[in-house]
């Protein structure tokens, strides 16, 4: 079939499919896009030509910013418990360039993502083109090379006949829970649009299945021996119980073992929050019957985790003097973390398979009364009466109890994500969105987006920070070009609540944390900006709901819920409100010599901290 380059990748992703438990899936469900010389006529033509013709259905949106595109692509996967994503094609040069930061939160989260950066021309016809690098140690070196440390899999077609293996290895990497993550495939312009007769095979519909891989006998009969062993285990429960869809084995495992269960940010709601098993989120921002459960626990059995320092609390969490590990996980690197007994399998068959081999044991299940005590402190934080600004803890209590069990909570960054790890009460695997991964400031419109794009059938809300808003805010014009409802909660306290109260405590002071005019000193305390985000809101086409009180917030949430257009709930809040305690460490290095006092005094504190913090061998 004589095709373009860019007419061949359009059809063969057209064709993909990805099947899990017999249920199939297109792999690439669409292609987002912002296109300039690099891509206008090769990859835009074809898109182009796929839509007027219906020779490949490949639906094509346009993005405002190739960051956020990358964003909305991975909160798409995510949501699709990383069967099915969305590809990403950008002009050259800085178009691509912007969609790094993407590929390396789709990455760290193990999300796939498709990304189609466009490149240098391979014939060198016209070099340097506008916006090319020109490296002079070497002419195969443009800036795409910038993304092969954040991609699963990398390729530069400087030949049609690379395209066939390239696109097989992409999908391959794309659909393998083990090995997913940002792929890229480079396109220099002028093969975009360069003919080549491509096979007719390539274009035959593909079904890729994604595997539950069974663990291995050996490493079953291994952990469970451990376990069997064990006084005081705890289960932690990650992203990968979450897109493995293991809730119902997770939710037996725990029953009839009585092993409590924590979360991490990507696991919260695996199993609901109010199961007899939960006690919530675990470590640096979880809850304190959770993290005095791992600090008593001999075993920790971890399910799809990839113990960040949030969850081990910087490695201080777990202070049993012989604590194991036992790692259910897809990704052998993953199992093997934490010096643990590795179980390399897919979450939800390596959990069946664990539980059979446990004989029966029985654990203590004496956590639930503290339990019940814990879930009143977050009953008093959802209803404190703060003022006169609300706190952040209301703000949430509100969204949590106006939206309902199926629908989705979105936030990346800022102290909401510690605060609603604490405090959020998810009914649902795939109700809490924090990508807690990359943290990524911006990340929520555009994968709030993405998420919507996954489930129209529920109702999203992202909560936003001002900070954050500030940074990626304009995918709220794509979502109100495509008729895209989402319900925005714009949380205004003029600056960064989060690293504020971390630089104070780390002794510096709120230096350079609030946004303020410049004021007679050096710091930001000059007063209020001129600054209104809800009028801004308003101008990319929003509809705006301004609260002033908690009360007025919930009648907001739920007019925003009844709208059908996307709506910002703006709020101010108290940036200093108090929260819960954790009761938990996360390791910030605080100078070891200093001429402030409030340095000094906090690397007091840190050296005393520090000395909790262990290797796990
Ligand atoms: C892209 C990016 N830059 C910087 C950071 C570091 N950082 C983490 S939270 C934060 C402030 C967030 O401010 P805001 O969104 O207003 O949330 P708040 O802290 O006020 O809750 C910053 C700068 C980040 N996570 N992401
Ligand atoms: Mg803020």
């Amino acid at each position: 079939m004589r095709l373009t380059v860019g007419q061949a990748v359009v059809r063969f992703l057209a064709n993909q499919w990805t099947e899990r438990d017999g249920a199939e899936q297109r792999t690439i469900a669409g292609c987002l896009g912002i296109f300039g010389h690099g891509n206008v006529a090769g990859i835009g033509q074809a898109l182009l030509q796929a839509q007027r013709t219906g020779e490949a259905d490949l639906p094509y949106r346009l993005a405002r910013n190739e960051q956020a595109m990358v964003h909305t692509a991975a909160g798409y996967a995510r949501m699709k418990n990383r069967l099915s994503t969305l590809a990403c094609t950008a002009s050259i040069g800085p178009g691509s360039t912007n969609m790094l930061t993407g590929a390396a939160l789709a990455t760290v989260n193990r999300l796939p993502v498709l990304l189609l950066p466009s490149d240098v021309f391979a014939t060198r016809a016209a070099s340097p083109v506008l916006q090319e690098l020109e490296d002079p140690r070497g002419y195969d070196v443009s800036v795409n090379d910038a993304f092969r440390p954040l991609s699963r899999f990398f390729d530069r077609i400087w030949r049609p006949e690379q395209l066939p293996s390239a696109l097989l290895a992409a999908m391959r990497v794309l659909t393998d829970p083990a090995e997913t993550g940002a792929v890229t495939l480079c396109l220099p312009q002028d093969v975009q649009a360069e003919a080549y007769d491509f096979p007719d095979a390539l274009f035959a519909k593909r079904v890729w299945h994604v595997a539950r891989p069974l663990a291995e006998p050996a490493f079953v009969a291994r952990a469970a021996e451990v376990i069997r062993e064990a006084r005081r285990p705890l289960i932690i429960a990650g992203g990968g119980a979450v897109y493995s869809e293991a809730s119902a084995e997770l939710d037996q495992f725990a029953r009839e073992t009585g092993i409590p269960v924590a979360d991490t940010q990507a696991g919260k709601g695996a199993l609901s929050w109010d199961h007899p098993q939960s006690v919530g989120g675990v470590g640096s921002t979880g809850t304190p019957v959770a993290n005095r459960l791992a600090r008593e626990a001999d075993v920790i059995i971890g399910v799809g985790t990839r113990y960040s320092d949030f969850t081990t609390a910087s490695r201080t969490a777990f202070q049993h003097p012989s604590v194991k590990f036992v790692n259910i996980n897809v990704a052998s690197f993953d199992a093997h973390k934490e010096s643990a007994y590795p179980v390399v399998a897919d979450a939800r068959a390596g959990l069946s398979e664990l539980l059979a081999a446990l004989d029966g044991r029985r654990f203590p299940d004496d956590f639930r009364a503290d339990v019940a005590l814990w879930q009143e402190t977050v009953g008093r934080a959802y209803h404190l009466g703060h003022g006169p600004l609300p706190a952040q803890s209301e703000v949430i209590g509100a969204v949590n109890e106006v939206c309902g069990t199926r629908d989705v909570v979105v936030q990346a960054a800022g102290s909401m994500p510690g605060d609603l790890q604490l405090l959020w009460r998810a009914g649902d695997p795939k109700q809490y969105h924090v990508e807690y991964g990359y943290s990524c400031m911006g990340f929520e419109i555009a994968g709030a987006l993405g998420i919507k794009l996954a489930d129209p059938s529920r109702e999203v809300y992202a909560l936003v920070g001002d900070g954050s808003y500030l940074m990626m805010a304009q995918e709220i014009v794509t979502a109100v070009a495509e008729g895209i409802k989402l319900i925005l909660v714009l949380v205004q306290n003029h600056g960064f609540a989060s690293i504020g109260a971390l630089s104070e405590s780390l002794g510096s002071q709120r230096f350079g944390t609030s946004y303020q005019f410049r004021g007679a000193g050096q710091d930001y305390d000059g007063g209020r900006l001129p600054v209104d985000l809800a009028v801004n809101a308003e101008s990319l086409g929003a509809a705006v709901i301004r609260c002033r009180t908690i009360a007025d917030l919930r009648d907001g949430l739920k007019r925003a819920r009844d709208s059908d257009r996307l709506t910002v709930v703006h709020i101010e809040t108290d940036p200093l409100s108090p929260v819960p305690s954790s009761e938990s460490w996360w390791d910030v290095p605080v100078p070891e010599v200093s001429s402030l006092r409030s340095t000094r005094a906090a690397r007091e504190t840190y050296d005393a901290a520090k000395r909790d913090q262990r290797q796990y061998l």
